[in-house]
């Protein structure tokens, strides 16, 4: 009797764990935190924003980026081809106008708090829209995936707030110490954050 309630017990454990692992699975795996069931009554506040980048400065770099804000915390999956092989800077710029053919009309780094150009998370500061670098394949394809709770999709607070900016692709890396935006070189693929 007591092995068939040991077994009864490990099978609603292993159902209780398959349900966790689908819950998670359906939030594209975002999130770092073991959630509890408060969190799960919240989902219906999940908003999604999705966009296509188009490529700039005669280049093919092209792609699909992602916003989802959940719980105070914004996230973006970047999807790009069309790169050259090797480290490409991603920002956040202050217009979303993507107007121009080399992207300059989208305007500098989106920097509300008045920073330095900089690494994100660097005590010398650093602008709101320093996403950093990420590294594209052999192919040119690369996925780029960042989240935080400094952003909010159409929030009052303008320090936080990233409709009306834009993504800004870069030929080049950030050095993260050029001042004003980390010698990234050409933007090379560009989408307007509208809603
Ligand atoms: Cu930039
Ligand atoms: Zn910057």
């Amino acid at each position: 009797m007591k092995r068939i309630q040991l077994i009864a017990l490990s099978m609603v454990l292993v159902l209780a764990y398959n349900c966790k692992d689908a819950k998670k699975a359906e939030k594209e795996g975002q999130s770092a935190t073991d959630e509890p069931v408060q969190q799960i009554a919240e989902e219906a506040n999940v908003e999604v924003i999705q966009f296509s980048m188009e490529p700039k400065s005669n280049s093919n770099v092209q792609g699909e980026v992602v916003f989802t804000e959940e719980n105070g915390t914004v996230s973006m999956k970047a999807t790009l081809s069309g790169l050259s092989a090797g480290e490409h800077a991603i920002h956040i710029h202050e217009k979303a106008d993507c107007s121009s053919d080399d992207g300059t009309s989208s305007g500098g780094h989106w920097n509300p708090t008045h920073e330095p150009h900089g690494k994100w998370g660097a005590d010398e500061g650093y602008h709101k829209g320093d996403i950093g670098n990420f590294t594209a394949d052999e192919d040119g394809n690369a996925v780029v995936e960042f989240s935080t709770d400094q952003w909010c999709i159409g929030c009052e607070d303008e320090n936080k707030n990233i409709l009306g900016k834009a993504v800004i692709v870069h030929q080049g890396f950030d050095d993260f110490t050029s001042q004003p935006s980390g010698a990234a070189g050409a933007r090379v693929s560009c989408t307007g954050i509208i809603e």
